[in-house]
């Protein structure tokens, strides 16, 4: 994990497909990056189990040999989609919730870009989710007071947090061409959890070692439900969004709806130490097991854990295929109304690469 590129014998890389079409997508992922030969030397891939098929056949969701063959033997992962239940059931707990805290992946990187020439509106962003805490803590409780039955959660915003995912922020913003940063909260109502994450974020061109890093980085900030306005109004505007991690999940599938399909949004959870992609799509049981889900995705999702290792070359090759289908038409699955299947699609990728 800590070595270089070119000091690196093999890539070890953890297969999760988890639920639903995480099952049919990840495969897709492992062919493609098979099909860049050497550019990435001597993959090796090892398939590890989590997700709610997992808690049904063993009671556990997130089983501790996932956990310790990611950390002791695996350079990376990728992760499909889980079907967590939408009530409460005791003993399951979301599992990308868990794998995400269990290895610190405390950025959520997930870029929404337009293909298609001239494609309006045209879309090139990133959102920056904090992928650790906010309400995804999931310190619920429910009592029973005088007027019945209450819930309540506790939504952590912690500085180390907001520092961390608003360094990750900053460095990403500075590496593009507009160098844009905008800053999303609600600190008007939340003014305590907001406004510890907005004020930190602010703060990061002040830190001890930046030294003037970030000056040519231009800040702004808006109000979730503007951000969303403005989004849909002229998503031109945006470059890179930085945001607590329930506010960046909903932007960024609503940014996915911009550029066709959740289908092609890919994203890479990171840490310090390790880097893990993951579809931003869920696992669709409306089409899981009709061999129609979009595998493109997870083919970017791939490259984006690619280029973050160092593999430039091979990310470039991944990225460049999947952009010529898209934007050839002919071989798109129904997301993207086209007629096509997930395998015609990945072959479709594969005769390019
Ligand atoms: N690949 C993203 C994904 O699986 N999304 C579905 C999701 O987030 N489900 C909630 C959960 O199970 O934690």
């Amino acid at each position: 994990r800590t070595l270089s590129t070119a000091a690196r014998q093999s890539l070890r890389i953890g297969l999760i497909p988890a639920d639903g079409i995480g099952k049919e997508v990840i495969p897709a992922a492992k062919a493609a990056i098979l099909a860049l030969g050497s550019d990435i030397p001597n993959p090796q891939f090892v398939d590890l189990a989590a997700g709610w098929e997992t808690f049904t056949r063993t009671g556990v969701a997130l089983p501790q040999e996932t956990v310790d063959i990611l950390r002791q033997e695996c350079d990376c992962a990728l992760f499909g989609s889980v079907s967590s239940p939408s009530r409460k059931v005791v003993g399951y707990s979301s599992p990308i919730v868990a794998l995400r805290k269990e290895l610190d992946l405390y950025a959520n990187i997930r870029p929404v870009v337009s293909v298609l020439v001239g494609e309006k509106p045209s879309v090139d962003l990133i959102v920056v989710r904090e992928n650790t805490e906010c309400l995804y803590v999931k310190q619920e409780v429910q009592t029973v007071g005088e007027h019945g039955k209450e819930a309540r959660a506790t939504r952590l915003i912690t500085e180390r947090a907001s520092r961390r995912i608003g360094q990750m922020a900053f460095e990403l913003a500075n590496a593009r061409p507009r160098k844009l940063l905008t800053i999303i909260h609600k600190s008007n109502v939340l003014s305590v959890t907001d406004g510890l994450f907005r004020e930190t974020v602010r703060s990061v061109p002040t830190l001890p070692g930046v030294n003037g890093k970030y000056d040519q980085v231009t800040i702004s900030e808006q109000l979730v439900d503007s951000a969303v306005y403005r989004l849909f109004r002229e998503p031109e505007i945006f470059d890179v969004l930085v945001a607590p991690n329930l506010y960046g999940d909903i932007l960024s599938d609503a940014a996915a709806a911009l550029v066709g399909s959740l289908g092609l949004i890919p994203s890479i959870n990171a840490g310090d130490n390790f880097v893990m992609g993951e579809p931003v799509h869920g696992s669709a049981p409306d089409i899981e097991g009709k061999g129609i889900a979009n595998p493109i995705a997870s083919i970017r999702s791939a490259a984006l854990m690619l280029r973050h290792l160092g593999y430039t070359k091979g990310a470039d090759r991944l990225d460049t295929a999947v952009d010529q289908v898209i934007r050839e038409g002919k071989v798109l699955t129904p997301d993207l109304k086209g007629t096509s299947t997930t395998n015609e699609v990945l072959e479709a990728v594969l005769r390019i690469l």
